[in-house]
């Protein structure tokens, strides 16, 4: 199996970060910034898009149909509760991670630099990102994975988004964004201790201070 993957990449990160936790040795293959826009890798996944899963030259586009596809393929150890009830939970943490975190932060993203910075954009985006960080309270277990004493696919997805949502309060002038969610605040304390979610975290870290680094 190989991965078609990217360290800043919060899509990528989650498949990354579902392979780490059920054990999977699969091949990584970062793309270069611009890599998904090359003949051969549209062959791959027309929607040009980083991740894909390539297993065994059957491709996988979509990160949400990827985790799907590897609990289809690889059911142990299952990242899906057997309850169908806790299963909807599962799913709407990850589609609120999917949506309602990271559609408003990658609007704030564009609005990192005081010098282009629009108030009324940072405004409205962070609204965008309390309205689904309130979302998530409801949802989320306080214990150590999203769901409870399990990881699932919502911790792949959640992990990577409150990656970006803690780091980039500071840089637009709010120091905790997690203040208003203490069940929130207390997940990603807590998920934290998952060596597997120690790794993803790290290496995003990494491919972060890389990229900030980089002249522009
Ligand atoms: N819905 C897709 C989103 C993937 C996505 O937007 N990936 C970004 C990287 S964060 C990408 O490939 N960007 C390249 C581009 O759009 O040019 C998924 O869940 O996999």
């Amino acid at each position: 199996m190989k991965l078609y993957d990217s360290k800043l990449s919060p899509y990528a990160n989650r498949v990354r970060l579902q392979l780490y936790l059920k054990g999977i040795d699969a091949q990584l293959i970062d793309v270069p910034q611009g890599g998904s826009h090359t003949a051969d890798y549209a062959k791959m996944n027309p929607l040009e898009k980083i991740p894909t899963l390539d297993d065994g030259g059957f491709y996988v586009p979509e990160s949400g149909v990827i985790g799907e596809y590897i609990e289809d393929t690889r059911p142990t150890p299952s990242l899906r509760p057997a309850d169908a009830k806790e299963r909807v939970r599962m799913r709407v943490m990850f589609n609120i991670a999917d949506q309602y975190i990271l559609n408003p932060l990658f609007e704030l993203f564009e609005q990192i630099d005081p010098k282009v910075r629009n108030a009324k954009v940072v405004d409205e985006q962070l609204t965008e990102l309390a309205k689904g960080l309130k979302g998530l309270e409801h949802f989320v277990s306080p214990g150590k994975y999203a769901m409870g004493a399990n990881a699932s696919l919502a911790d792949c997805a959640l992990v990577p988004s409150l990656f970006f949502v803690v780091g980039i309060g500071p840089m637009l002038g709010q120091p905790d964004l997690l203040a208003a969610t203490p069940k929130v605040k207390a997940y990603w304390g807590a998920v934290q201790a998952d060596p597997s979610v120690m790794k993803v975290i790290a290496e995003m870290q990494a491919a972060l201070v890389a990229y900030m680094s980089q002249p522009r």
